[in-house]
């Protein structure tokens, strides 16, 4: 982390034109009777968790480029985050992934945590790929599996992650599936489904009564004909079979090409359903592209739904988005590219808080086609910097988080600590 002189001494040079900027927007915002300081204080109260297999360089198929510094333990990954989070103010905690993050020294870790202000998120189990010495293997599935004993294996290693989950207080499990088949005819696609869902009953029992487990679809990839859990109606209703404390997570590369996930997010609030939120940016598949970096209007799209449902008092409440971004990048620095993920985030949430709501309402009723879509233009084409380098700056952060973590120099050091060679994920 930084000390605190050193970001105040790199944010001056910076504050003069923040000023002036923040000044005009919300005098602008005061015209459309929007309080500036309203949706700063939103953006102030809104986190969004990083994942530890996110600050290294992801691999590809064909290779990957070390980019130097990496972390090379879970303490170095939190170190990671807390200067993230002292940058940004919006990432106070962390999704781990067993078992490339099993904890070796649990109090110690929470100690590091407290000391960093964070917490952990969520929980990741990985059926995916076999572990060294594993008695069975997952290539034809895990809690899908034809056998019961490679079954057994997985849902054992889920409940090994609830309960590191209960010791490090993450209130979250997630489960992604990569179980599928690459041909037709190698699997029986109902009862691959139905020993899923036992599975998965099974690793639900184990959980705590204040934990969430998230399950997460995807329509293809690794598995290229069918996907036991393809799309969010599978999950859905794997949910609906096992109770309350199963919810839905939405990953945005995890659908095909122009799928309206806007409106899958919207139902899914509307069921009460919607338990979390994968952020990346996805151009054709699974990319995990920086969130924002190819379809801003469609994060603004997302947004505006999550903000309308929060704000309808016919919609259940209880229960919480878990927000995450789940990519992993093989160009750029890491740290640079979550703090520009956050950084899009944080704006689309800020364009979804300008919508005027009731004058959108009206439309609608009045069936104002164009007047519908031009008050979802207008707040998706005002420039929200201002409000999110202000929320920065309230949190105790940098003005220019990229900006000021360039002039830090600290990838530099972070090498230098480390060294050209180091390695933080498993993938
Ligand atoms: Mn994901």
């Amino acid at each position: 982390m930084l000390s605190d002189d050193q970001l105040q001494d790199l944010n001056r040079p910076l504050l003069d034109e923040h000023q002036f900027r923040y000044q005009y927007l919300r005098d602008l915002l005061a015209r459309r009777h929007v309080d500036a300081q309203d949706v700063v204080q939103q953006l102030n109260a809104f986190q969004v968790a990083i994942p530890s297999w996110a600050l290294g360089t992801g691999g590809t198929r064909f290779g990957r480029f070390s980019g130097g510094g990496e972390p090379r333990s879970l303490e170095e990954k939190i170190d990671d985050v807390a200067l993230l989070n002292q940058l940004n103010g919006s990432s106070n905690s962390i999704s781990l992934h067993i078992p490339w993050d099993i904890p070796q020294d649990v109090p110690a870790l929470q100690q590091q945590l407290k000391a960093r202000g964070l917490t952990i998120d969520s929980m990741n189990s990985n059926t995916f790929q076999d572990q060294p010495g594993q008695s069975v293997s997952y290539k034809f599935g895990s809690l899908s599996h034809t056998d019961a004993a490679v079954r057994q294996l997985a849902v054992e290693h889920n409940i090994e992650c609830v309960r590191y989950g209960q010791q490090l207080g993450a209130g979250v499990h997630t489960v992604w599936l990569a179980d599928g088949s690459n041909f037709p005819g190698q699997q029986h696609l109902r009862r691959a489904y139905q020993r899923t869902a036992e599975s998965l009953a099974s690793i639900y029992e184990a959980m705590p009564s204040d934990m969430t487990m998230l399950i997460e679809y995807k329509p293809y990839e690794p598995n290229f004909y069918s996907m036991v859990i393809p799309d969010w109606g599978t999950s859905y209703s794997l949910c609906q079979y096992l109770g309350k404390q199963a919810q839905v997570l939405v990953d945005l590369g995890h659908h095909l090409p122009n799928t309206n996930i806007e409106q899958i997010v919207g139902r899914l609030r509307h069921f009460g359903r919607l338990g979390g939120f994968h952020f990346n940016g996805s151009m054709y598949g699974d990319d995990d592209l920086t969130t924002g970096s190819t379809k801003p209007f469609q994060l603004f799209l997302i947004f505006n739904e999550l903000v309308d449902a929060a704000q309808d008092d016919t919609v259940n409440q209880e229960a919480a988005v878990a927000y995450m971004i789940d990519a992993s990048h093989n160009t750029k620095d890491p740290l640079e590219d979550l703090l520009q993920s956050v950084e899009s985030i944080l704006g689309a949430y800020a364009k979804a808080l300008l919508v005027d709501r009731a004058a959108l309402h009206e439309a609608q009723e009045n069936n104002d086609v164009v007047r519908a879509e031009e008050i979802l233009r207008d707040a998706f084409l005002t420039d929200v910097r201002p409000l999110v380098a202000e929320s920065y700056r309230q949190s105790g952060g940098a003005l220019q988080p990229v900006a000021v973590y360039r002039a830090a120099r600290v990838r530099e050091s972070l090498i230098q600590q480390r060294g050209k060679l180091s390695l933080s994920t498993g993938l």
